[in-house]
């Protein structure tokens, strides 16, 4: 049996397994211009600019440090510039650059356009042919990708100059999108108003002390490729070793019609108020209320303090005695059970871990827009998470269980779990329910009348090791 070497954080995208710190981020669509020699020379200098997951784990310890020290001197930190950035390429940025050798991922190989059907995308159908209703720069197939991140919009602007000026016409900007960290209280909420970035898997050879429900830590190539525990080890060249698959989507969220929804349909329980019970349909569909807090924990009644307690605030599997057969703490098909079931799943979960990244875009909800319940600046979610194998990750979760009714399976026959009320989608809208989101009425299934997240397209990427970047798709 061959051993597989540890992972070299040296080597690895700092996006990836650590995270880059950030209050905006800005993501650049991209595609190589046809005077590919010139790209790839250019990008040697490109190259030490790209974070590593030493680079990005040392900034979050200096951070942390910063705010220690300022604590303990009784004022308010103030924020340390940083930036990192993030590269990837689709399969057509490789096909572009000439690197023509499979990677040993065909979701990856057909690109995201071609599984958008199979995704539950809306598109329409012409002579046979699906068309998304996505826009334009992803139905049209880029390159590469981007990501820049820091504390201000001035910082990321001019690590992106810099960029741009190292690649020089070798490249064409198709499409960018920035996202920021919402504004005041609702700091690290997405735009419905829940808290987000709490539940990410522990990777083993980099997080040394998970947190109390990150459970075993998942080996090292369940998110990156040809490392202990890749699926399709054998099939890997060797420049796609340390790499990681970058699933990207640009997610709009309807938030004035989810509101108008939640107010709609309050959860009747004995002893709430209309406003109560609105607020307790929205952790029904998300498995945590606002706050953060988990249903599993604090099933009838929000917890802040529970909320914004690290060593608590995911330390749950579904497995109170009641749990797996009921939903008395938390429907079935709630967003976070749905999309990592925990006990739920006798068999490992451990090939379906995804590792999520990612920020709010657009503006606030506008009075207007919130008295009218209707969307009329898009706003959302630039989701990415990354895997070894898309297959298993991120298309498994959509498909499988987001998108499948009958997921978790094995609950009460008179009880169907439903769609995922947050990301699931339906090829026929008027089949969207949700079962037991009243606790005392756990048979009854609520008609889920819209999609309040809507996909307007996406790209499979992959984001190189350093050594990869360096040597395979950078030439001196
Ligand atoms: Fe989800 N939301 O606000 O409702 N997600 N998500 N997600 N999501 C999570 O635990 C949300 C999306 C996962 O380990 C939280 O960090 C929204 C996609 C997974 O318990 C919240 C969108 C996919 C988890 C949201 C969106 C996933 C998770 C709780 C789109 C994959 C971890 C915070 C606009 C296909 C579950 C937290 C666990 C958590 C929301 C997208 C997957 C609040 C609004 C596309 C694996």
């Amino acid at each position: 049996m061959t051993t597989v070497p540890p992972v070299n954080l040296s080597n690895v995208q700092g996006d990836i397994l650590a995270g880059i710190p950030k209050k905006f981020e800005t993501t650049i669509f991209f595609n190589i211009n046809n005077d590919v020699a010139a790209f790839r020379k250019h990008l040697t200098q490109v190259v030490p600019l790209i974070t590593t997951t030493t680079q990005a784990k040392g900034t979050r310890d200096s951070i942390l440090q910063h705010k220690q020290n300022a604590a303990a001197q009784g004022v308010q930190a103030a924020l340390l510039p940083v930036v990192g950035v993030t590269l990837g390429f689709s399969q057509l940025g490789l096909k572009k650059i000439g690197i023509n050798d499979s990677i040993g991922d065909p979701v990856f190989e057909q690109g995201q356009l071609k599984d958008a059907q199979h995704l539950g995308d809306k598109g329409t159908i012409t002579n046979g042919q699906f068309t998304p209703d996505w826009l334009p720069a992803f139905k049209n197939g880029v390159h590469g990708v981007f990501v820049i991140a820091g504390d201000s919009i001035i910082t990321i602007e001019a690590k992106i100059a810099e960029i741009k000026l190292k690649l020089g016409l070798t490249i064409t900007e198709v499409f960018r999108s920035t996202g920021n960290v919402r504004p005041g209280p609702e700091k690290g909420h997405e735009h419905f108003g829940f808290l987000d970035g709490i539940s990410n898997p522990a990777v083993k050879d980099f997080d040394t002390n998970p947190l109390p429900g990150q459970g075993t830590p998942v080996r090292p190539g369940i998110i990156l490729l040809g490392r202990e525990a890749d699926p399709n080890l054998a099939a890997r060249p060797s420049w796609a070793v340390e790499g990681s698959f970058l699933a990207f989507r640009y997610l709009s969220q309807l938030v004035p019609e989810f509101d108008q929804f939640l107010k709609k349909n309050p959860i009747p329980l004995p002893g709430l108020t209309p406003e109560q019970g609105s607020e307790f349909l929205g952790a029904r569909l998300v498995g945590r209320w606002k706050s953060g807090a988990p249903l599993d924990l604090a099933p009838l009644k929000d917890d802040p303090i529970l909320a914004a307690d690290p060593q608590r605030n995911n330390d749950f599997d579904y497995s109170f005695p009641e749990d797996l057969q009921t939903q008395d703490r938390c429907p079935f098909a709630a967003h976070v059970r749905k999309t990592n079931p925990r006990n739920d799943l006798q068999n490992n979960t451990e090939t379906r871990r995804i590792i999520r990244r990612g920020i709010p875009f657009g503006p606030e909800v506008t009075p207007s827009e919130a008295q009218q319940g209707k969307t009329t600046h898009d706003r959302g979610l630039l989701f990415r998470c990354y895997q070894s194998v898309l297959a298993n990750g991120f298309q498994f979760i959509q498909v499988s269980w987001a998108n499948n009714t009958g997921f978790p399976f094995g609950k009460p026959a008179d009880q169907v779990p439903g769609f995922d009320p947050i990301i699931g989608q339906a090829a026929d809208p008027a089949s969207r329910i949700m079962g037991g989101t009243n606790p005392q009425n756990a048979t009854a299934n609520l008609g889920l009348p819209a999609e309040w997240v809507v996909s307007k397209g996406g790209e499979y990427f992959f984001a190189p090791s350093i050594s990869a970047l360096k040597t395979t798709f950078a030439t001196a």
